[in-house]
């Protein structure tokens, strides 16, 4: 029987487990990236372990997310991150070289190895053919360390790709038609393979737009081939030597097919508030709009630039729109600006923004109240721009930049012609802006440079024997991370700081909460489907662990949050029968008694007594060897701990 790309590359690095579907496996890291969002706390967790240097291949500490630098907090963090990075082995992008995503498909990323990243869409690696994950932090920095990552071995989902995209419609258009077609849980468990006659079509950094918006699938990754593309892209990169073909074998047997029709695709845009509610402009129909960002790691390539700037060239933005761009990289800002495209764009009146995440994580450009925002960045979920009422669509590029003319929103079919956008034969090369690390020799040299708003982790404890808590929250289905830990302009620069940030934990739902949280003690979260999708922010565990929180109980978890919560040592419940999640209100008590024998015992089949109304609640608690004794030992910190003893 054949084996899927997936299968091939998990096999290579298997250390633990075996290649059963569903089954705990343990897999080598070949390289790792942070940002400094979620970069502060991996850089806290990796000197708690104690190695002294990296273990892996490759591992890069980008900055990318907080570049605002509103206070001395942002500059601290990237102060501390590069200190850490030359003193413990890693290579350093500093703030202005680029989204980690955009830099490390450009400069590092090389097929058939394994990534992860301490950020949900480090699968954009995936264009080259990687097998890259992203993860809470503590995964990062564990891995960094030499150590395993562990996930539930995937299903792998063979997405085939036939015929050719028509003009105009681009790959931000493909991965929408995913999203309409598998919903935002979807792909929860699964690894979206893409392969077929189409896949030749695709350049990739294409390729890369779709791995990257497979987070919003809650996939463990997406994968493209490593072929002919792949190699004219890392030989134009410079990077050749690294190119290896890879694909499935012929005869592989996946757990789903979809097939799409290239050819058959229109424009399509998410509406508010979720990267599923996807429409055609024609569904839409008649849109106004206030605001246009073009950017974030899904389409911020040369490629889709140049597109951009192509569409622009000689027009004036509609006196109506504000339209911002963000180019990915340095790498890509340079190319505009040498080749002219820039100028095209700053001509039409576009605002041009530093190579950085920015808007896409709220930082700035906020849309007015109540206002319409095209957005090519792939999530659209609501508070997120940085106000509540932002109505928020996800586009191409194409639609973004054609948009932005009319005033409303407009299909790029009704632009006639398109030229050829080829890539380029030679990107322009200069890696002045990556740090390497210092020479073993020096390293003890390096000081590590700490500013007063770098908090340790916060306080954790072994699992108790019997946990009885008042409900302190209770939220519906696909609550997000942005959600529990909100960010944007003025809490992501607490993100070092987890007694500060947990003030602002769900304060998109609830305000009060944290206060009652704290006052409550210990107590018990209760939600719906899906909770926690979105982000790998471990803050978002983080936070309910600092206000006492000792359990989780929802329908369904996304991935890499049930994770978070397990390495933060919060216990992740699931209803046996979702019904019953009407059974308990938020201030009920609610009792797991002898919880710490049932789980030291391996018992996954629980009951909540909820000694409010007296229901006896059958819930699950699926732990494995490993995370079992995680949860015992108050968290993968302590776990870790412990092992290096
Ligand atoms: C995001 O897109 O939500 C982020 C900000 O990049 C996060 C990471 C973070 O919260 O720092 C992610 O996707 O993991
Ligand atoms: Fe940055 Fe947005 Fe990409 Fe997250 S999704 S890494 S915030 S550009």
């Amino acid at each position: 029987m054949g084996l899927t790309l997936t299968e091939k590359i998990l096999s290579a690095h298997l250390v633990e487990g075996e290649l059963v579907r569903g089954s705990e496996i343990g897999i080598r890291i070949d390289q790792t990236l942070t940002q400094d969002a979620t970069g502060t706390m991996a850089y806290l967790e990796f000197e708690a372990m104690g190695v002294p240097r990296v273990r892996t291949e490759r591992s890069v500490a980008y900055i990318d997310h907080n570049t605002l630098q509103n206070g001395f907090e942002n500059a601290d963090d990237h102060r501390f991150i590069g200190s850490c990075a030359k003193k413990h082995g890693l290579f350093f992008s500093r703030p202005g070289n680029g989204i980690c995503h955009q830099v490390h498909l450009e400069r590092y990323g090389i097929p058939g190895k394994t990534l992860i990243g301490s950020d949900s869409h480090t699968p954009t690696g995936g264009g080259l053919g990687m097998l890259a994950i992203g993860a809470g932090g503590l995964d990062v920095a564990v891995a960094m360390g030499g150590g395993a990552y562990y996930i539930t071995c995937p299903k792998v989902v063979k997405v085939e790709l036939t015929g050719k995209l028509s003009p105009w419609v681009a790959a931000k258009d493909v991965i929408l038609e995913v999203l309409r077609r598998m919903s935002v849980k979807g792909g929860v468990g699964k690894v979206i393979e893409y392969c077929g006659e189409g896949v030749k079509t695709l350049t990739v950094p294409e390729r890369a737009t779709i791995t990257n918006m497979g987070a919003e699938l809650g996939a463990t990754s997406s994968i493209f081939p490593s072929d002919e593309m792949t190699r004219d892209f890392l030989r134009a990169q410079q990077r050749e030597e690294v190119w290896v073909p890879l694909a499935a074998d012929e005869d592989a047997v996946y757990d789903e097919h979809i097939v799409i029709d290239l050819g058959a695709l229109v424009p399509l845009a998410a509406c508010p508030h979720s990267p599923d509610n996807v429409k055609s402009m024609e569904e839409i129909g008649t849109l106004k709009i206030d605001q246009v960002c073009i950017g974030s790691c899904t389409n911020s390539s040369l490629l889709d630039m140049m597109k951009v700037a192509h569409i622009l060239k000689g027009k004036t933005v509609h006196p109506d729109v504000s339209l911002s761009i963000a180019p990915g990289s340095k790498q890509v800002l340079n190319m505009l600006a040498a080749n002219g495209a820039l100028a095209d764009m700053i001509d039409a009146g576009a605002r041009i923004l530093e190579s950085a995440c920015g808007p896409c994580i709220g930082m700035g450009q906020s849309p007015n109240s109540a206002g319409i925002s095209l957005r090519t960045f792939n999530r659209n979920f609501e508070g997120r721009s940085g106000t509540k009422d932002g109505q928020i669509y996800l586009v191409s590029p194409e639609t973004a930049a054609a948009s932005a003319l009319t005033g409303y929103l407009t299909d790029p079919r009704t632009l006639g012609d398109m030229p050829a956008f080829p890539l380029p034969e030679v990107f322009t090369i200069n890696d002045n802006m990556l740090t390497p690390p210092a020479a073993e020799e020096d390293m003890a040299d390096v000081e590590i440079l700490r500013g007063p708003n770098i908090k340790p982790y916060p306080e954790t404890a072994p699992l108790l024997e019997t946990i009885e808590a008042p409900c302190s929250l209770k939220v519906g289905d696909n609550i997000t991370t942005d959600h529990i830990m909100p960010a944007g302009a003025k809490i992501l620069p607490l993100r070092s700081n987890i007694p500060a940030i947990s003030q602002h934990c769900f304060a998109v739902c609830d305000e009060a909460f944290p206060a009652r949280a704290k006052k409550m003690g210990k107590s018990i979260i209760v939600g719906g489907a899906n909770y926690g999708q979105g982000s790998s922010r471990e803050h978002a565990a983080l936070a309910p662990l600092y206000l006492g929180v000792k359990a989780v109980l929802v329908k369904s978890f996304a991935r890499i949050h049930r994770a978070n919560l397990i390495n933060a040592g919060i216990l992740p419940l699931t209803f046996v029968n979702e019904a019953d999640y009407d059974k308990i209100a938020q201030g009920d008590v609610l009792v797991l008694a002898d919880i710490r024998k049932a789980v030291e015992e391996g018992k996954t089949e629980l009951v909540v007594v909820n000694k409010t109304n007296g229901a006896e609640i059958p819930v699950l608690c699926e732990l494995t060897g490993r995370t079992k004794d995680i949860m015992l030992a108050g968290g993968l910190l302590d776990y870790t701990r412990e092992q290096l003893k």
